[in-house]
């Protein structure tokens, strides 16, 4: 048997916007593709064999496809317009499809409309089943892996597939090491517990340490994406702390080993110095700072609040005092922001002389708590997938219209960018360094 797996592309902010192709071209880093794939390739039978195609480098041949039992696809929402098409092509030539992620676990209905067999929330404990059924000819519709998956039964992904794929146009230096699994809050634009589920499951560190081997055997660094790692739940900071300790015992240069660690605004105020300290002498020396989630950046940005204002300040602060670069991704489009959002984040870039960051725009994922209250609220104003990209407005926002946030988005990637490096550093030629 022979197995397929697609990873469909999406439209990077610039590509949706060439007119910031100046700073933040779409063509030359794209990031590495996400762990799906490479976690139901991990737990694929040793017998059955595997192929990848990163439809980002390639556009997938649908005419000359390679031959196939199953085509299986992993897709979140910005890509989930190509996932279509591709399926629905592959279909009409009499090929298997099954597809499995971030949106189609949120959106089982729709996507079942152009896959044999949707499979919802995490792969692992289904997949055998899938495999079987689509080798006996008799897939069924909906998978469904009901119980939290057990995350100490969990192989190291195989990133290799994606390695071997690599081109020159596709080089990433780093890609995501998994700490843990699922969330038990329910932050309003996040999909995390719907699709990894709300019980917060630390992956043993034997497996985490050989995930760091097969990363070096690579000559890749790990990111570390997940904003859980500092969480005081299910021993998660205690967990963290001693994966830092792995990291500091690993030989390679401080640069080979970690790209970045995701955090929030407030996860950085409440750390102590000691695990600062723990994560400089690890060799973390960049914090991936998500914003627009928490109290902090949402009143300090949205609404102007001086004391949330203050603590970004500090944020940003303790970050420079620890040597740690805060690379801030900053959101407009929230409900609480005003038409001031855009220029309070450019007047707090200069005040705290941050050298680069990123702007997105609010979008209400489907399935996540922001995309039903604005489902009920009649507020979604796109339905093309492919716009679900941070880079486009879906939604009617509750203090501007439309294409003032829209303008307000490209002018804050002007107003940062022109005149001073691009997002990677060069004077011209940008690279994006984000996630
Ligand atoms: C690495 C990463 C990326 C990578 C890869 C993207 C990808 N497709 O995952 C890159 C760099 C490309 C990327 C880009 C973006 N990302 Co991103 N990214 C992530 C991150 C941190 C990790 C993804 C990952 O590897 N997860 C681990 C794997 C194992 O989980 P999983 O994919 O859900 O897979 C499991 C199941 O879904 C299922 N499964 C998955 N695939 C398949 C396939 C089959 C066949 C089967 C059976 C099962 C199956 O089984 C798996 C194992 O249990 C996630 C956060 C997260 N924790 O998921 C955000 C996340 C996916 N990104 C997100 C967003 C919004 C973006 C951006 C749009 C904006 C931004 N600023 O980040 C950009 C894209 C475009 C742009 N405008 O430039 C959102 C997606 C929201 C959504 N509903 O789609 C997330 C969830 C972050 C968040 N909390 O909001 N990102
Ligand atoms: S944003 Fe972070 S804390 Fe909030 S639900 Fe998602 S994973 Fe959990």
């Amino acid at each position: 048997m022979r197995v397929q797996f697609i990873y469909p592309s999406f439209e990077r902010h610039a590509q949706s916007h060439p007119e910031l192709l100046e700073f933040v071209p779409a063509d030359e880093y794209l990031g590495g593709a996400g762990l799906g794939i490479a976690s139901m390739a991990a737990v694929t039978p040793k017998h059955i064999d595997v192929a990848f195609h990163d439809d980002r480098v390639v556009p997938f041949p649908v005419d000359t496809a390679p031959d196939a039992d199953l085509y299986a696809f992993s897709f979140f929402t910005p890509a989930a317009t190509r996932a279509f098409e591709l399926a629905d092509q592959l279909r009409a030539r009499g090929k298997k499809t099954v597809c499995g992620g971030i949106f189609p676990s949120m959106m089982p209905d729709e996507a079942g409309k152009h896959f044999d067999a949707v499979v919802t929330g995490e792969g692992e404990g289904v997949w055998d089943e899938v495999l079987a059924d689509a080798q006996a000819g008799k897939l069924k519709p909906r998978y469904r892996q009901m119980q939290p998956f057990d995350v100490t039964k969990l192989p190291p992904p195989r990133v290799d597939l994606y390695v071997e794929n690599e081109s020159p146009h596709l080089k990433p230096d780093d890609y995501p090491l998994q700490l843990s699994r699922g969330c038990p809050l329910s932050c309003d634009a996040c999909v995390i517990p719907g699709t990894l589920g709300k019980s917060l499951r630390v992956v043993p560190h034997d497996m985490l340490r050989q995930s760091l081997a097969n990363l070096a055997k690579l000559g890749k660094r790990a990111a570390l994406t997940e904003d859980t790692s500092f969480f005081f739940y299910s021993g998660a900071r205690r967990h963290f702390r001693e994966f830092l300790k792995i990291l500091r015992d690993d030989p390679r240069p401080s640069y080979d080993k970690i790209s970045y660690v995701g955090i929030s605004a407030p996860m950085i105020l409440s750390i102590d110095p000691e695990l600062l300290k723990e994560l400089i002498e690890s060799g973390v020396d960049r914090f991936y700072l998500v914003g627009g989630f928490d109290p902090i950046t949402r009143g300090a940005f949205g609404w102007g609040d001086p004391v949330a204002r203050a603590k970004m300040e500090r944020v940003i602060d303790r970050c420079q005092e620890f040597k740690i670069d805060p690379y801030v991704s900053f959101l407009v489009g929230n409900d609480g922001d005003d038409e001031g959002v855009f220029d309070r984040m450019l007047d707090f870039c200069a005040k705290t002389k941050i050298d680069k960051c990123e702007f997105a725009i609010m979008t209400p994922y489907p399935g996540t708590p922001v995309w039903n209250r604005m489902v009920a609220e009649d507020r979604i104003i796109s339905r093309t997938w492919k716009h679900y990209n941070d880079a486009n407005v879906t939604f009617k926002p509750k203090n501007m219209t439309p294409e003032r946030l829209q303008r307000g988005y490209v002018d804050l990637w002007r107003g940062f960018y022109e005149g001073r490096k691009d997002i990677a550093g060069r004077e011209h030629h940008a690279r994006t360094v984000q996630f």
